[in-house]
């Protein structure tokens, strides 16, 4: 199901507010996924090798990488569902080459709504918080669907 033209508002309004400071939401999703979930940390040749949340804090590369995350998401959120021309070249990566099971993409979609809901606790509640899930459930599905066009089953 796709979402009404009230929800794509409510979810990009939310975005907009991660945009305020996507270095430290991002930041925060990674620590998050790698605490919680250590097997996605082996997946990042770069991360191997960071034990602590201090050492992940104090790691620029990985600052970096929440900021390219959390922009490509952003990105593609942005086109409300027509996000074919965003989604092709990040499902063909993560399939062909980083090989990330749709598994993996359900973690961080959960954290990421975490994270927001910690950082702005007054605006994102189970309502909005429910929009956001079924926005990034779309995301999902299309990579799922893509990635079986590459070869992957995820
Ligand atoms: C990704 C995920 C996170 C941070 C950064 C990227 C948390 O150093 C490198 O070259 C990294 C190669 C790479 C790997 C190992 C990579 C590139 N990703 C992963 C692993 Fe993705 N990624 C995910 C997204 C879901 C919301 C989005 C938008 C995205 C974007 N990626 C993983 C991973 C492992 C557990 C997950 C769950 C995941 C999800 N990722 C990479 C991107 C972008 C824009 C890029 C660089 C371009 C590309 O396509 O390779």
């Amino acid at each position: 199901m796709g979402l009404s033209d009230n929800e794509w508002q409510h979810v990009l309004g939310i975005w907009a507010k991660v945009e305020s400071d996507i270095p430290a939401h991002g930041q925060e999703v990674m620590i998050r996924l790698f605490q919680v979930h250590p097997e996605t940390q082996s997946l990042f040749a770069k991360f191997k090798n960071l034990k602590t949340a201090d050492e992940m804090k104090s790691s620029d590369e990985l600052k970096k990488h929440g900021i390219t995350v959390l922009t490509a998401l952003g990105r593609i959120l942005k086109q409300k569902n027509n996000h074919e021309q965003e989604l092709k070249p990040l499902a063909e990566s993560h399939a062909t080459k980083h090989k990330i099971p749709v598994k993996y993409l359900e973690f961080i979609c959960e954290i990421i709504v975490k994270v927001i809901a910690e950082k702005h606790p007054a605006d994102f509640g189970a309502d909005s918080q429910a929009e956001m899930r079924k926005a990034l459930e779309l995301f999902r599905n299309s990579m799922a669907s893509k990635y079986k066009e590459f070869g992957f089953q995820g």
